[in-house]
């Protein structure tokens, strides 16, 4: 891996791509855990406390590091290295958030809005001096509507965001030794589409019969296809499913929303002064805030 010029994003979403490619890992593309990690990154935040957010990529300390919820996210962390190795002036949460975008984008999805400028925790201590323990934050994929609501809420993110958000389940899988869960949501896991909407609404969904967690199960052209009690939920409840039927019947609204919804989630948290770049706030100090 070649460095990039300080500040050349356009050339780290180049190498991003370049790495994508993954022959022997899953469908044959990073791509998918790439999305999951920008995610997971940014899906702890929380809006009352102020604490989580991708800014400090505190994933590669405990406890986030040993979250169960993050299972299998250290694959993806790896496969970037190379790129932050080479390019020591980028941080490794600009990199996760800018990677995950770049997949989509990759993979045919929507363009997400993106601003560089976050900071990387330096130790655990600093990680756990500015973060406290912000595990169990990440949803639960055996719960229902009210648990997501309630995640999803303590964001700052409405029904709308929360069934657009949801389609990104359209890539990639789940992994029984990560999650406990497995199988893939669409025929093709690599490529972003609204056909999860579409499969949703299709009445072919049985409990799946296996020693595993409780999940939903169907064949479609030949391929089985997998649900989790909260996709189903998105279903089950009424007024999600009216965005699952929009998103269903018009990609494109859903590319919007989704650009939106996901540019929303990776900026959670990070808040950059006036040289641009986010700072890293104690957390007591942040208790103090008014
Ligand atoms: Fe997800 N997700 N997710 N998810 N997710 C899993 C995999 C992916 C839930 C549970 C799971 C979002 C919301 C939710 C991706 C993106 C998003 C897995 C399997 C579980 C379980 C993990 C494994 O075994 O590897 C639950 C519950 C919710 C909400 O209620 C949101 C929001 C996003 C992004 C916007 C992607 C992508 C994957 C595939 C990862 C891979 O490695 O292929």
């Amino acid at each position: 891996m070649s460095a990039v010029k300080e500040g050349n994003f356009d050339g780290i979403r180049e190498q991003v791509r370049g790495i994508m490619k993954q022959p022997g890992y899953d469908d044959g593309s990073a791509g998918p855990v790439f999305v999951r990690l920008a995610w997971h990154a940014s899906g702890n935040f929380s809006l009352v406390e102020h604490t989580g957010g991708s800014n400090g990529a505190g994933m590669r300390f405990p406890p986030e590091s040993v979250d169960p919820a993050n299972a299998g996210l250290h694959h993806a962390i790896s496969f970037l290295l190379p790129i932050q190795a080479a390019n020591p002036w980028l941080t490794h949460s600009d990199l996760w958030t800018l990677a995950g975008i770049t997949a989509i984008e990759a993979m045919g999805g929507p363009k997400i809005p993106w601003e560089p400028g976050r900071t990387d925790y330096s130790t655990a201590e600093a990680a756990a001096d500015h973060r406290g323990d912000i595990s169990s934050r990440l949803p639960d994929g055996a719960l229902g509507a009210d648990h997501i609501r309630e995640v999803f809420g303590r964001m700052g993110f409405s029904d709308r965001e929360i069934v657009a958000l949801s389609g990104a389940h359209a890539l990639g899988r789940c992994h029984e030794d990560r999650s406990g869960y497995e199988g893939q949501w669409v025929v093709n896991p690599i490529r972003f589409s609204n056909q999860y909407f579409k499969l949703l609404l299709r009445d072919i969904w049985k409990p799946r019969e296996w020693d595993g967690p409780f999940q939903y199960e169907a064949t479609v052209a030949g391929t089985k296809l997998m649900m989790l009690p909260t996709d189903m939920a998105l279903v089950q409840d009424s007024e999600f499913k009216v965005w699952v039927e929009k998103y269903a019947a018009d990609q494109d609204l859903f590319f919007k929303d989704f650009a939106m919804a996901f540019g929303k989630l990776i900026e959670l948290g990070v808040e950059r002064d006036d040289t641009g770049f986010a700072q890293l706030v104690k957390k007591s100090a942040r208790e103090g805030k008014p």
